[in-house]
């Protein structure tokens, strides 16, 4: 396990040191699974650094947050602002971001409203999230076991923290049996997403992503590879995909925060396309990267710069 540190976290307001931000035991999130999150990207681009869609995944974390009842005690803008400081703070150029929202103990028992709300920004640096050639050379994935809540039970639509025991089952089944991830089906069995990516393949020159009705977190990497790969001249298509319409892909490729853009070369040992990176996952892969390093005009208004350090006289 690589060693995941920094120097400075956000706790309600304030920046405290990395040691200083435990947590009691009596936290309602941590008997309850009472939490909300994001992982978001902060790059060096040519600009500077630069966040990667932040305005959506702040408002993905209000959603989530509203959907359980739970009031952040903070504006979004000064959630976007107190993102740009903790990453200032840390002075890291290029990071991963996790705000973190969970209910704080204070409250004994199922009932989350009495308990405490408690806000935290984690910033860290995280490099590939599916193994080190994953980028060039894909990954082998499986279809799980495990399948994706069915509607009605937990909402897909919250990024909560009590999703991610699901996402964990699909993890551990997929890495123990020697794949790099595994693919969920939905409640109906039609494919939804990996434990933490959200899932396209190609096929005649077309994309193809589950819809929003396959138990899927709405990615915020899949809606800018749908506006990417629009902007190709690709057709992209939302709809509920059969499993074996994977298997007879040309290409498939997952995409998340983490992720980002990650080639698939085989699913459940059956080969894919050509069992590589095919050319329209190479072509996404590089207008997403041209865009997130700023090699290109952030034309859809998709960064936000970090303040950088003020200029000092002695600078
Ligand atoms: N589905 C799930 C279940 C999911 O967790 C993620 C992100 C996505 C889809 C893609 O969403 P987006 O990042 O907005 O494109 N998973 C986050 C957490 C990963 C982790 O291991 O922790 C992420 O990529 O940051």
């Amino acid at each position: 396990m690589s060693e995941i540190r920094a120097k400075k976290i956000w706790r309600n307001g304030e920046l405290i040191d990395w040691e200083q931000a435990t947590v009691h035991v009596m936290a309602h999130a941590l008997h309850y699974g009472s939490s909300w999150f994001e992982g978001i990207r902060c790059y060096k681009t040519a600009r500077g650094s630069e966040v990667f869609r932040l305005p959506e995944h702040v408002n993905r974390l209000f959603d989530s947050c509203k959907i359980y009842r739970a009031n952040i005690p903070f504006s979004k803008q000064e959630i976007i602002e107190a993102i740009l400081q903790t990453i200032d703070a840390n002075n890291l150029e290029q990071c991963y971001i996790r705000p973190l929202v969970f209910r704080g103990a204070g409250a004994i028992g199922v009932n989350p409203l009495p308990a405490p709300i408690e806000s935290y920004i984690i910033v860290w640096e995280w490099g590939s999230y599916l193994g080190e050639d994953a980028m060039e050379n894909g990954v082998d994935l499986c279809v799980s076991s495990w399948h994706r809540a069915a509607p009605n039970t937990f909402p897909s639509m919250a990024k909560a923290g009590g999703n991610y025991l699901n996402s964990a089952l699909i993890k551990m089944e997929a890495t123990l049996d020697g794949f790099a991830e595994g693919i969920a089906l939905d409640s109906e069995g039609f494919v939804s997403e990996g434990s933490g990516e959200n899932i396209f393949l190609v096929r005649g020159g077309r994309l193809y992503t589950s819809s929003l009705n396959s138990a899927i977190l709405p990615g915020i990497t899949r809606d800018s590879v749908i506006t990417l790969a629009r902007d190709a001249g690709y057709e992209v298509v939302e709809q509920k995909i059969p499993r074996e319409m994977l298997y007879l892909a040309d290409e498939v490729f997952v995409t998340g925060t983490a992720a980002e853009i990650t080639p698939v070369r085989s699913i459940d040992r059956i080969v894919i396309g050509e069992g590589k990176r095919g050319p329209v996952t190479a072509v996404i892969q590089r207008r997403f990267f041209d865009y997130v390093e700023g090699k290109v005009d952030d034309r859809y208004g998709w960064m936000t710069p970090v303040r950088t350090k003020k200029l000092t006289i002695d600078d």
